[in-house]
């Protein structure tokens, strides 16, 4: 008999869990098995309201009727078809769909399945039209420290998280970093966007200074870092990244995985901040999470500089077998119907004044450094235990579960972004837990 006859069910040795501390998940694992709207059920019967909106994805709540129904039904008409030399209806409508929610000027979409891959999608097509318009010495591409777009190689190479970078060798080559903007000493416990370190964005010219900008395809940000820890970017920050590209003929691409669909009270962050980029890069919110599907966004003008040559030949090098898969098209569309029949991709805006007092409320709590706040996001900034960075956190996740919440953490940093459907009640009471969960780390 192989070993595999002999697993017994449930056993939890044969999954290597992503970014999680494997033995000691499988001593005391945190077991969810149903969700409805902002709760979670664990597996020993408890209701767990969810701060996070799963990874930041779930916006519209969970198990939704008319996400539920689409794919449902979609199942059992088309399951899955090609969208290399054929087509079905639900990929483009949803692109048409998509294209009418965004930023004016984003006029074309690619899909992907998953952020990861929207990021990889995103820097490629960078390169490949600065090629098509015959620059092609244009192949650098620059991130930001604390950067995270995501696990795949291009995103790790741009991206600005240790941890994540330095298991993996030389990554790519031609990557630079901007600064992170980050600065508890001049800005903690802003309300908002904060004051300090809009010149943090003129780094750039001093990148363009050393590499030369024909050299330099893209820049690539999160308007808002989300994984490192909610980095709200400072006052007029994005604006001047934005002017400096375009001065210099550079591509700026926003990756709005975890601020798109209405995470600001805005449908993107560019809408929010006033500042539109050539590239937008997005996935979670667009399913809901419900099934794995990333859309990238581009400018007519980069769309257009491909559509040349004889007409029989493939104009792009790129996809994904699953690109605008039927079932994950049906979970988007009904995605942006939820969100557009309860109002989700602007709720944000009603409830930020409101969210922004309720997090801010924890100043004062043991060992709270700094709060951090946009949109319905929040972020509680722990000092760390001395000598073993993280380990607050860490403690922060398994006494919130064990006390009914979902919270999310990077390292001592407790990152809130609950699902937009979150009453003023649900606050109070996620608020609270925060509370309880930091006076019992203390
Ligand atoms: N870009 C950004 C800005 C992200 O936040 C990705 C790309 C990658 O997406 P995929 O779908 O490939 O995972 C992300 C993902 C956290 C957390 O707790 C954040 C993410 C994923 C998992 C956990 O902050 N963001």
């Amino acid at each position: 008999m192989s070993n595999r006859l002999k697993v017994t069910p449930n056993d939890l040795s044969a999954f290597w869990m992503g970014f999680t501390p494997n033995r000691q998940f499988k001593k005391a694992p945190r077991m969810v098995v149903s969700a409805k709207d902002m709760h979670y059920t664990s597996s020993d019967g408890r209701q767990i309201l969810d701060g996070s909106a799963g990874l930041w994805c779930v916006n519209a709540g969970h198990c939704r009727p008319k996400i539920v129904e689409a794919i449902q039904t979609q199942a059992a008409n088309l399951d899955f078809a090609p969208t290399f030399q054929f087509g079905h209806p639900l990929a483009f409508e949803l692109a048409n769909r998509l294209v009418d929610i965004a930023p004016a000027g984003l006029e074309h979409v690619m899909y992907t399945n998953s952020g990861s891959e929207s990021v990889d999608t995103a820097l490629k097509t960078a390169i490949a039209y600065h090629r098509a318009k015959g620059n092609g010495s244009r192949f650098r591409l620059i991130g930001r420290e604390r950067g995270y777009h995501g696990v795949n190689f291009g995103g790790v190479s741009v991206g600005g998280i240790v941890g994540n970078r330095k298991m993996f060798g030389t990554l790519l080559t031609g990557v630079d970093h901007l600064s992170h903007t980050h600065n508890l000493a001049k800005n903690a416990f802003t309300k908002g966007e904060p004051e300090h370190g809009a010149e943090l964005a003129d780094e750039l010219e001093r990148i363009v200074a050393l590499h030369d900008a024909s050299t330099i395809a893209a820049v690539i940000v999160e308007p808002v870092a989300g994984s490192t820890g909610v980095l709200v970017p400072p006052k007029g920050y994005l604006k001047r990244l934005r002017e400096i590209c375009t001065k210099h003929g550079i591509l700026l691409i926003f990756d709005e995985v975890i601020t798109g669909y209405g995470r600001l009270g805005t449908p993107f962050a560019a809408d929010y901040f006033g500042v539109t980029p050539d590239i937008m890069v997005t996935a979670k919110g667009l399913t809901n999470g419900v099934i794995p599907m990333g859309a990238v966004f581009v400018t007519k003008e980069i769309h257009d500089a491909f559509m040349n040559g004889p007409e029989h030949v493939i104009e792009f090098f790129h996809g994904y077998t699953y690109s605008g898969n039927p079932i994950a098209s049906a979970a988007a569309l009904g995605t942006l119907d939820t969100y557009r029949e309860e109002g989700l991709l602007t709720r944000a805006s009603e409830l930020a004044p409101y969210w922004e007092e309720a997090v801010h409320s924890l100043k004062g709590e043991p060992n709270v450094i700094d709060i951090r706040n946009i949109g319905l996001i929040g972020a509680i900034e722990l000092a760390p235990i001395a000598g073993e960075p993280g380990k607050r956190g860490f403690n922060c996740i398994v006494r919130g579960f064990e006390h009914g919440a979902m919270l999310r953490i990077t390292g001592d940093i407790i990152a809130l972004s609950p699902p937009l459907i979150i009453t003023k009640g649900q606050i109070d009471e996620l608020v609270d837990h925060v509370r309880d969960t930091i006076r019992a780390v203390a």
